[in-house]
């Protein structure tokens, strides 16, 4: 009998790496997404359409437990990923209530219902660096201190204090994936390194003269989404359930990852990208670099993906999907 899991947020970056993972393992993987994607597939469900006929899709709505309950009621499922998040920084500032509800109360009502149903599932919570915000040591492990800095990080330390107290009073099998900045040509067109290799390949394409951004000064740790979703299901798997910050241990700016993906086309960034206030944060994480010798140590697991690679590999990518759009076939 294959194992089945159970991924919220499977049309995600993430999300649609880790079914492709789970699937080359053996697992029955089903995905919980809401019912206005199945009205417009080509554009919710593309990460994911590659793999139609080979996935279980289920519409759920995280703003209400009863549909998440018929769900993990429906089939037997040995692990439950927890993806699904508002999980743009910048969005929660501008309305933070919607993401406190879809992301605390969401992973509320998946926890209660697998301890209602399934206790024995094993869950796994999407953590963030977010947590650690403005970071109270460097580079950050699985016992420093949180001070979120947004209501996007808010929402993650709730997550986590969540997951964790249904494993301590529960007994539940609920691990927390503490997870730095990861990327990769599936990243949404909002995330900074997205925005910069599509805002690059589109003027070296002609289609734009310039990018607007915000702080070029932020340093992030970033490492490839493919290499990070092998990281949770290799938390699911230990003999006892804990917590991994999950990192490359390198930290870039903003600055260093547009001149990377600018260079890959010959660009120079200092001449195209213009700075836009709009696009600074109202609080600021400024430096986050993850230690993640716990997850090498118990896990086994390393990254593969250099920052280097990263750049190149999403500015391919842009390249050739632009490269490909009608607007450039009557340009020339
Ligand atoms: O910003 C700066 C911005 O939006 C990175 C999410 O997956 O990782 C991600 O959160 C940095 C920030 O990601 C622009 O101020 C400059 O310092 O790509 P981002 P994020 O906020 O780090 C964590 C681990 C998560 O959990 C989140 O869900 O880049 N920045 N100029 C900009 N950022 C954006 N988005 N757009 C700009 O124009």
């Amino acid at each position: 009998m294959p194992r089945k899991a159970l991924i919220t947020g499977i049309t995600g970056q993430d999300g649609s790496y880790l079914a492709e993972h789970l699937l080359a393992l053996g697992y029955e993987v089903h995905g919980l997404i809401r019912r206005v994607a199945l009205e417009e597939p080509e554009r919710r469900l593309s990460r994911i359409q590659h793999l139609a006929g080979r996935i279980q899709l289920h519409a759920a709505s995280l703003e209400s437990y009863p549909s998440i309950f018929h769900v993990i009621k429906r089939v037997d499922f040995d692990e439950l990923y927890h993806l699904a998040a508002q999980s743009f920084v910048a969005e929660s500032f501008a309305d933070g209530f919607s993401t406190m509800n879809s992301n605390i109360n969401g992973t509320h009502y998946v926890l209660a219902a697998l301890r209602e149903l399934r206790p024995a599932c094993r869950f796994y919570f999407a953590g963030s660096s977010e947590m650690f915000g403005t970071v109270q040591a460097s580079p950050q492990n699985e016992s420093t201190p949180f001070h979120p800095r947004s209501p996007y990080g808010i929402s993650k330390v709730a997550g986590f204090h969540l997951s964790t107290n249904y494993r301590e009073a529960h007994g539940m099998f609920c691990c927390n994936g503490i997870l730095f900045n990861h990327t990769g040509p599936r990243r949404g067109f909002e995330f900074v390194t997205r925005k910069i290799t599509r805002g690059a390949a589109r003027i070296k394409l002609g289609l734009d003269r310039e990018l607007r951004l915000g702080n070029l000064d932020a340093r992030r740790d970033w490492g490839h989404a493919a290499d990070y979703v092998r990281a949770m299901h290799l938390m699911l798997q230990q003999p006892e359930p804990a917590d991994f910050v999950i990192a490359t241990g390198i930290s870039h700016s903003v600055r260093q990852f547009c001149q990377l993906a600018f260079g890959e086309l010959d660009l120079d960034y200092r001449e195209f990208v213009k700075i836009d206030p709009q696009f600074y944060r109202p609080a600021e994480v400024d430096l986050l670099v993850g230690d993640a010798s716990k997850a090498h140590r118990l896990l086994g697991w390393q990254p593969t993906c250099t920052f280097a690679e990263l750049a190149r590999e999403m500015v391919a990518a842009d390249l050739e999907t632009l490269g490909k759009t009608p607007i450039l076939a009557g340009t020339g």
